[in-house]
């Protein structure tokens, strides 16, 4: 191998520090599980196989490949794995290492935001991990496009095998734009294992070629020298399934001789051990060959196919339930034996090359902090007439014309993700006058066809960036244009819209990026049952509840024009900063009589207001989003005919008047004033909404009268808007009723 005769990479030197990474990875779960204290009696966890499978991969890459500007997405169970690596690298002190899993101390995954070392990726959900530096690297590039930041860096994701099974992964791969991404570098860890079993038929080959069919470019490191040096034994294991594979690295020398069925006889019994199991992704040399193979090719991803063994070098090694199995005392005792360890002061520090090829690798890998530039301020107002008759979706697509005009500075850190419904969700006049983005410049075939409604321009100056018909993807991006602030000092302003029913399928990616610290907006729309016509399939029930109960967003639905571009404003100032918030609209295409409108800014970015007050109240009835005609309706009824006194409060915010309630109570920190200003007491309420009515009927522990929830809790069916708030019971009728079994 060419590689080891290079002067400055001293392979022994390495090979030691990555022993000594072994043991520190184990060592962290080790003592997390086995030493410390535990006070509760539930297990700790940890991977200590995962990690031992990962130990190689990193050490060639941290020591001998990486550079400052890149970021790595490491496998969530290999992270005892970066924080031995941070240790040795002095980014996290000793006094960390016996904290893992221990509150205030190092999560079970990589975390960018709780754990106190630099972690370039959060990852814990197989699958997104591997995604992120893919989103990150577009996010990056955008950013770089429109402002002025320090360029460049690969985008590297250390992946487990099975996390391939994830559809994430290839709903990525799938993307036209991703196969241009020469930056990105993809390293399988394959070691044949998932949580709970061999995976009988994991081919690589098959792998490599759907990867390439997508315009990736596959590098295989998959033998060591000393298989490379023997080709019928080579061709002995190439054959045979994983499971034989993987049952022959627990046989000892004899057993292996007679189950190979090979003549290895010239072969010592420790050389035979270690032959077979000699692996490209567990020899330094052959990985550092295999991750420059990768870099050499710049204008697509790559991604390294690396053949390890799950528990390298531990006493679970390749055994089939060794996922979570964590190494007894006397083992680690063995380990310590066996590494040049010692169990009783494992933490003691490198010394002589080891230390200075740690040192070294700091200094080359130090990276400064970005300077944070902080994001426009936000106008509380564009002034525009909300007349007529107008749907929030018309009222969104209005939105960031009015923006770019009132207030171009904010416009310009906007960026607007779509999969493939960007017209449908009336982003049309914002994509027309921002253009789309693109990574390079292509030629608009359809610039001269009069019959197209958006002038497709695309451009690498655009602010628009239309994705595939995945919403996965969509999340994935939102999240990292949401993070731009950290990682690059320059915030931007994700939006990204979907219709409202597949903000379930994209949540746990969204929440993740959230978690993760990205800040984004999501515009489900057009909600609920008041699609009429476009039937079951595309009105969603449960997404209010969704966005009352998700962490680290605020959720409106607000009826008005007027609401929604004060609401939307509002949501904008709290993305890209520390500390930023993300926001969920669910917004409706009912178009709505704008003269019915009536609370203040204040009030509607607070959670709502009375849009018909009354002093001295038989009923409140609290309304949220398109029903506001049904409300109002009902409470005329109510009035002319049973001669009753009716308050009309319309919520922009369940989520806020959810939290208000909580505050009451002492709990979280909403402001307990807004239901006081909503809500008098001993007054009954009906709650309205197109969602499922759960979501409003913390309102019974408002009034102190009792509360009817109406709303949706069947799945929709294709109707017009009339016939199917009836069926739903959410129509003026059964406001009135409900309003009346309530009054007795
Ligand atoms: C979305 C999601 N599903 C399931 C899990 C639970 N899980 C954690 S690791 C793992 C197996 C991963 O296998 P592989 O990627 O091959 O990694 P290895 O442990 O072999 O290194 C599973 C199912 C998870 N973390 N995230
Ligand atoms: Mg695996």
């Amino acid at each position: 191998m060419a590689l080891a005769a290079e002067p400055q990479l001293d392979l022994q030197t390495l090979g030691h520090v990555e022993r000594r990474v072994l043991w520190l990875a184990t060592s962290l779960v080790h003592h997390a599980n086995r030493v410390r204290e535990n006070r509760s009696g539930v297990k700790v966890g940890g991977h200590q196989a995962s990690s031992a499978s990962m130990v190689s991969l990193m050490t060639a890459l941290y020591f001998a490949h990486l550079e400052a500007p890149d970021r790595v997405s490491v496998k969530p169970h290999a992270s005892p794995v970066l924080h031995a690596i941070n240790h040795l690298l002095g980014r996290l002190d000793k006094r960390y290492l016996t904290t893992l899993r221990e509150y205030g101390g190092l999560q079970s995954y990589p975390s960018r935001t709780k754990d106190p070392d630099p972690v370039d990726y959060s990852t814990g959900s197989v699958g997104l991990g591997a995604t992120a530096p893919i989103w990150g690297a577009l996010a990056h590039r955008y950013v770089a496009g429109h402002f002025d930041v320090p360029v460049g860096g690969r985008q590297i994701a250390l992946i487990g095998d099975a996390e391939l099974d994830e559809g994430a992964c290839w709903e990525a791969i799938a993307d036209p734009m991703v196969s241009k991404l020469g930056e990105v570098m993809w390293v399988v860890d394959l070691n044949r294992q998932s949580l709970d079993r061999v995976v009988p038929d994991i081919a690589a080959g098959r792998l490599a070629s759907m990867f390439e069919a997508a315009g990736w470019h596959t590098v295989m490191v998959k033998y060591g020298p000393r298989l490379q040096r023997r080709p019928a034994l080579r061709a002995r294991i190439d054959a045979m399934p994983n499971e034989e594979y993987q049952r022959l690295l627990r046989a000892d020398a004899p057993q292996l001789r007679e189950r190979l069925e090979v003549d290895v006889s010239d072969l010592e019994d420790a050389e035979l051990l270690a032959t077979f199991r000699d692996l490209g992704g567990h020899d330094l040399a052959t990985l550092i060959d295999g991750y420059r193979q990768a870099d050499a090719v710049r204008d697509r991803p790559s991604v390294v196919f690396a053949y390890t063994i799950k528990g390298w070098r531990l006493p679970t090694e390749g055994h089939p339930a060794n996922h979570s199995a964590l190494l007894t005392p006397e083992q680690y005792r063995e380990l310590a034996q066996q590494l040049g360890e010692d169990a009783d002061d494992p933490w003691r520090p490198l010394e002589g090359r080891e230390a200075d090829l740690c040192e070294v690798t700091a200094k080359r890998l130090e990276r400064e902090p970005p300077s944070a530039i902080a994001p426009p301020a936000v106008p509380p107002d564009l002034g525009r007439e909300h007349s007529g008759r107008e749907s929030t979706q018309q009222a969104f697509g209005r939105f960031f014309v009015d923006l770019a005009r009132e207030a171009p500075e904010v416009a310009e850190h906007v960026v607007t993700v779509s999969p493939d419904v960007g017209t449908s969700t009336n982003l049309g006049g914002w994509i027309n006058k921002a253009g789309i983005w693109n990574l390079g410049d292509r030629i608009d075939w359809f610039a001269d066809d009069t019959d197209t409604l958006i002038r497709w321009r695309e451009s690498d100056h655009g602010r628009h960036i239309e994705l595939g018909i995945a919403e996965v993807n969509l999340v994935g991006l939102l999240g990292e244009l949401g993070a731009t602030w950290s990682r690059d000092g320059r915030p931007l302003l994700p939006v990204g819209t979907i219709y409202d029913p597949f903000v379930a399928r994209a949540l746990e990616p969204w929440s993740f990026g959230i978690y993760a610290g990205g800040q984004s907006i999501l515009v489900g729309t057009p909600s609920g049952v008041t699609l009429g016509p476009e039937g079951g399939a595309h009105q969603s029930v449960i997404t209010p509840s969704i966005g009352i109960e998700q962490p680290g967003c605020v959720a409106y639905e607000p009826a008005f024009g007027q609401d929604f571009e004060w609401c939307f404003l509002h949501a904008l100032a709290q993305l890209g900063r520390e500390g930023g918030t993300s926001a969920y609209f669910r917004l409706s295409t009912r178009p709505i009589d704008q003269t019915l409108h009536s609370g203040t800014r204040a009030e509607a970015i607070a959670g709502g207001y009375r849009l018909q007050p009354d002093e001295s109240p038989d009923l409140a009835i609290a309304v949220m989003g398109a029903l506001v005609p049904e409300a109002v309706a009902a409470a005329d009824i109510l009035r002319a005919e049973a001669g009753r006194r009716i308050e009309v409060v319309c919520i922009t915010s369940a989520d806020l008047l959810f939290r208000s309630f909580q505050a009451r109570s002492g709990l979280g920190e909403g402001d307990p004033a807004v239901l006081e200003r909503l809500f008098r007491p001993g007054v009954p309420i009906v709650s309205l909404l197109d969602g499922h009515p759960h979501t409003l009927s913390f309102l019974g522990g408002v009034g102190g009268r009792g509360v009817s929830c109406l709303g949706v809790r069947r799945f929709g069916q294709a109707g017009d808007i009339a016939e199917l708030y009836e069926h739903h019971q959410i129509d003026a009728e059964s406001v009135v009723g409900a309003a009346l079994d309530l009054l007795g």
